[in-house]
């Protein structure tokens, strides 16, 4: 039977690809950004509205989950997407990541990693073969190998070591996953900055025949142009018919120079973070409304944008939300945010069938570089 997860090539524009995920729970569009949904929750927003600014997929976090309120709880209520109702596609993060910078008494070998919650300090035992378990009760459709990713700066030995058990795991979670029609479990590239490493783990990847790929281990501390090099370096050697993703980035610069290398899905807490921190992304760059320039000013954040947040409500408003710590100055930024990011990525969607990838991204970031209205 054929399968019923595939990934379509619509367009290219140079490295820039434009394509379609599609799976039984809907078709993703590409180059796509993931709202985070962290623990069953994309942060001060409603479902609804994920949607509506255009949201194909969310991520979910499989470490946060599996904490509370557990895998096979969501599991008995009916998997994540009827427990947050959310019925369209899940990405799920397989949770080592979000140990080495969330947990505590961590402890990792070649069976996989044993810590204490963040929350209760309760251990726990995660193994690549634990990680798809879990990812499979919350029944995600597209499923991240377990790995381990190394911050950098970081010793060539060190990398090299975390790379090549992150590969015997791709195995593993490949045999652990099986076969699946309609779901995907990508691999993840490792190798930090050095290029060899990168080269080798994408390479072995590819060899192993899996639906997706994502590169991991970059915006770890390393400067822009290394994360930039490491996917001219790493893209080319990543089967071009299979979706390509760049975990944890970014901002929307990053965006823009990654779809220009091939990259096809990101995903970033970027704004809906920097939504509750009062942070507002707009096409003339950041807009800090804690800024006391805003008091009096009754203008909206952009009168040309199509979301009401940017559009209906006064910057001396939002001002004095985010000034009282209001929950409704979270709500506002983060969806603002989050219509910002999914705006951007429709340009760019439209950009690349229309061949004119290279003079979009340079008028959206001339408009970053004019400042604010
Ligand atoms: N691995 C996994 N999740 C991640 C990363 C990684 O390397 C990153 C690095 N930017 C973000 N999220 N599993």
């Amino acid at each position: 039977m054929a399968d019923t997860f595939t990934f379509k090539l619509l367009a290219t524009d140079g490295k820039a690809r434009r394509g379609e995920i599609s799976m039984p729970r809907g078709t993703v569009r590409t180059p796509a950004f993931m709202p985070v949904g962290t623990g069953g929750t994309v942060k001060a927003m409603y479902m609804d509205q994920v949607r509506d600014v255009g949201a194909d997929i969310i991520l979910g976090n499989t470490y946060h989950l599996m904490l509370r309120p557990g895998a096979e709880r969501v599991a008995r209520l009916g998997g994540l997407h009827d427990f947050a109702r959310w019925p369209h596609p899940i990405l799920t993060d397989s949770g080592g990541f979000q140990v080495m910078s969330l947990a505590q008494l961590r402890k990792l070998n070649e069976n996989g990693v044993t810590f204490r919650s963040h929350i209760d300090g309760a251990p726990y035992e995660m193994s690549p073969e634990r990680s798809i378990e879990i990812q499979g009760l919350l029944d995600s459709d597209i499923q991240m190998q377990l790995d381990e990713c190394v911050a950098l700066p970081a010793k060539e030995k060190d990398i090299e070591r975390a790379m090549e058990m992150s590969l015997r795991w791709a195995e593993r979670c490949k045999t652990a996953f099986g076969e699946q029609p309609g779901k995907a479990m990508f691999g993840i590239v490792q190798g930090g900055d050095n290029a060899k490493l990168r080269v080798r783990s994408a390479t072995a990847l590819s060899a192993m025949g899996l639906k997706g790929y994502a590169v991991g281990g970059l915006a770890v501390g390393e400067p822009q142009p290394v994360m930039l090099d490491m996917l001219d370096i790493t893209c080319p050697e990543l089967p071009a018919e299979k979706p390509r993703y760049l975990m944890g980035v970014g901002t929307p610069d990053d965006i823009l120079k990654s779809v220009a290398r091939g990259i096809d899905m990101f995903d970033c807490v970027m704004p809906t973070r920097a939504g509750r921190h009062g942070l507002a992304y707009t096409r003339r760059g950041k807009v800090n409304l804690r800024n006391a320039r805003h008091t009096d000013d009754p203008r909206p954040l952009d009168e040309e944008s199509d979301c009401p947040a940017a559009r209906d409500y006064s910057r001396a408003y939002l001002h004095h939300l985010v000034k009282s710590q209001e929950a409704l100055g979270a709500m506002l930024l983060t969806w603002n945010n989050l219509s910002y990011y999914q705006r951007l990525m429709q340009d760019i969607r439209d950009a690349i069938e229309a061949g004119q990838f290279t003079e979009r991204a340079a008028a959206i970031t001339e408009g970053w570089a004019r400042g604010d209205l």
